[in-house]
């Protein structure tokens, strides 16, 4: 079975919990949830979260030392800042695809730049949380 990780960044721990007109009502424990059950049997799907930039840099290098398939990434507003965070998934040649719940393009221009996206083999963006579901639809059948 695909070892797929799935890597949230800043602040969305806290999702579910304020601002539901952009991020839904739902919770990061409902949605590793419900991709949990969606995928089962499928892949072996691997949940992490930090809301510090370091903490997901070592992640990333340890995923690729221990050969995972592919990483989903949803690195919140590092998208738009972190060189590092690019570097890393560089560094780790893995497939990734880049998730934001919100459609990045019809929010402030600071967010229409990713950093990161160069570093991907796609990006999701705009879909809610369905864009957790399709990336890790699309990485088991690629
Ligand atoms: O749309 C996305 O998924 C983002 O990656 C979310 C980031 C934002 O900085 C990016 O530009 C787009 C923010 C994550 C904050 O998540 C929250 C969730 C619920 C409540 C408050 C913040």
């Amino acid at each position: 079975m695909k070892k797929i990780a799935i890597l949230n960044g800043p602040n969305l721990d806290r999702l579910g919990k304020r601002e539901p007109e952009i991020y839904g009502r739902a919770t990061l424990a409902d949605l590793e949830k419900k991709l949990r059950a969606e995928f089962k049997g499928e892949a072996e799907l691997l949940f992490f979260q930090s809301n510090h930039e370091g903490e997901l840099i070592d992640k990333i290098g340890e995923l690729a030392d221990a050969k995972v398939a592919a990483l989903v990434l949803n690195a919140g507003a590092l998208t738009h800042t972190s060189v590092a965070l690019r570097d890393a998934l560089l560094g780790a040649h893995l497939p990734a695809v880049e998730v934001h719940i919100s459609n990045i393009y019809k929010r402030e221009a600071f967010r229409h730049t990713s950093l990161t996206a160069p570093a991907c083999v796609a990006v999701i963006t705009g879909l809610g949380l369905e864009g957790y579901f399709a990336a890790v639809r699309f990485l088991l059948q690629s």
